[in-house]
């Protein structure tokens, strides 16, 4: 739309058309506001019903609220309008009109339970504060993908209708592709390995990974986004501080670029400070014994329960990485390390639960083999991936890092599906 200003630019002494929903209509008798709200903030239109048009104070006053509006007028200083400023209208022009029953109060007055608010996430997303958080979502995005270019990292795009899984076969979404048996990818895990092996030795991938989550929880969904990470010619402790840097700039990135955000979220933020405690997996075992928090006592070779991972965050309180798990625990391409029984594998925590988990890759043919015989997978069904580790593969390492739950961490949102537009569960398929 030409000679549109936000209604953060409109500055006393401009005239100005502004664009956008209306808020709010605050009949006073003789004097009257429409608030215009658009994605920079709110003005407050001014209408004295006896000295304007009667047409003008009619539209004006007469619209729906959340209908789409355009507004014409001169700004001036106003001390007691919410920003200081208002506009006396010349014109106003009712671009689309909205029902008076709406789904949910845009305003935020009158709560929505969450499904309503998925169902309707137009509106939903009126309100500053989930607003907030997909601008946030974006900002974190931004960084991190400036982080992974300072790591000199290639972005990658890998397929997400595949022949076979990589993360368990029960949680597989299958699909028919022209007659052939096919699943949605789980993870770009086999991909973002190929290509380590390429000429672009570091990439990264962020894109949508499928999981059939039996279960409906507040921190999985059926389709996440994954932050995708992996390089040539690193081990398990140099992939810990790629992942370090990159969570890290995120939070940076977030605090120096969304004040406002932040304020409509009304959070405490922290930008995790230092070195992420980096705990062996026995310690966390014997430090979440040590909690009392668990039934029954954990032993070597467990994983480790949702209760018991929330102990331990509790006890560290900070950002951390769980190292040296039991090789028996961690999936076939991950490296054992000298000593067979532990692997190079890590998981990095919020203090509320696993955020990410890498390691450092087996690239030894003969004994990447042996692990999908290990873990009864067919090698032979591999044999695209197999086969390249014949060819020159270089050790390499990485990790993946789920996007909501970075998000919902960051932001201390109870429910992962605060933290995606249109979220996939058990029960939702659309929108
Ligand atoms: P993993 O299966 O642990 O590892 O997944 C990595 C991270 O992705 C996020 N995540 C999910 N988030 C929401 N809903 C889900 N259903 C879901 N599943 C996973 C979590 C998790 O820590 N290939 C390895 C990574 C690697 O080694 O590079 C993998 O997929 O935050």
């Amino acid at each position: 739309m030409q000679n549109r200003t936000y209604t953060a630019d409109a500055e006393p002494g401009d005239t100005v058309t502004v664009a956008g929903w209306v808020h709010e209509i605050r009949d006073l008798g003789g004097i009257a506001f429409l608030i215009v709200r658009d994605t920079t903030g709110k003005i407050q239109v001014k209408f004295e019903k006896d000295d304007m048009d009667e047409d003008l104070v009619e539209t004006g006053l007469g619209v729906n609220r959340e209908s789409v509006v355009e507004i014409t007028g001169d700004v001036k200083e106003e001390p007691r309008a919410p920003t200081d400023v208002e506009i006396v209208p010349t014109d106003v022009d009712v671009i689309a009109e909205a029902e008076p029953e709406l789904p949910l109060d845009p305003s935020g007055k009158v709560d929505a339970d969450l499904s309503t608010r998925l169902d309707n996430r137009t509106l939903d997303a009126r309100k500053d504060d989930v607003e907030a958080v997909f601008k946030i979502r974006a900002e974190v995005l931004r960084a991190v993908r400036e982080t992974f270019r300072d790591l000199g990292c290639s972005e990658i795009n890998t397929p997400k209708i595949v022949a076979t899984g990589t993360e368990g076969g029960t949680e597989l979404f299958p699909i028919t592709y022209f007659g052939e048996e096919a699943f949605m990818n789980q993870s770009p895990q086999l991909f973002k390995q190929l290509m380590v092996g390429s000429g672009l030795e570091r990439v990264f991938e962020i894109g949508p990974i499928f999981r059939a989550e039996e279960h409906n929880t507040p921190r999985h969904l059926n389709e996440a986004t994954s932050i995708d990470f992996e390089s040539a010619f690193y081990d398990h402790h140099e992939a810990m501080d790629a992942c370090e840097a990159v969570v890290t700039a995120a939070y940076e990135a977030v605090a120096e670029n969304c004040g406002d955000e932040l304020d409509a979220l009304d959070i405490d933020f922290e930008v995790p400070e230092g070195d992420f405690p980096r705990l062996t997996y026995e310690e966390a075992i014997e430090r979440i014994n040590a909690t009392g928090e668990l039934d029954e006592m954990l032993v070597w070779g467990d994983d480790l329960p949702t209760e018991g991972e929330k102990a331990l965050g509790e006890d560290v309180g900070t950002h951390y990485f769980i190292t040296d798990w039991p090789s028996e625990i961690k999936p076939f391409y991950i490296m054992d390390q000298d000593d067979e029984e532990l692997s190079t594998g890590f998981d990095m925590m919020h203090p509320r639960m696993e955020l990410v988990s890498g390691g450092q890759r087996e690239h030894r043919y003969d004994r990447l083999v042996e692990g999908f015989e290990q873990q009864g997978l067919d090698p032979e069904a591999f044999d695209y991936y197999t086969k390249m580790f014949k060819y020159g593969m270089p050790p390499h390492a990485g990790w993946g890092l789920g996007g909501e739950r970075l998000i919902m961490t960051m932001l201390g949102l109870d429910n992962i599906r605060e933290a995606v537009l249109f979220p996939r569960d058990r029960q939702r398929l659309s929108p």
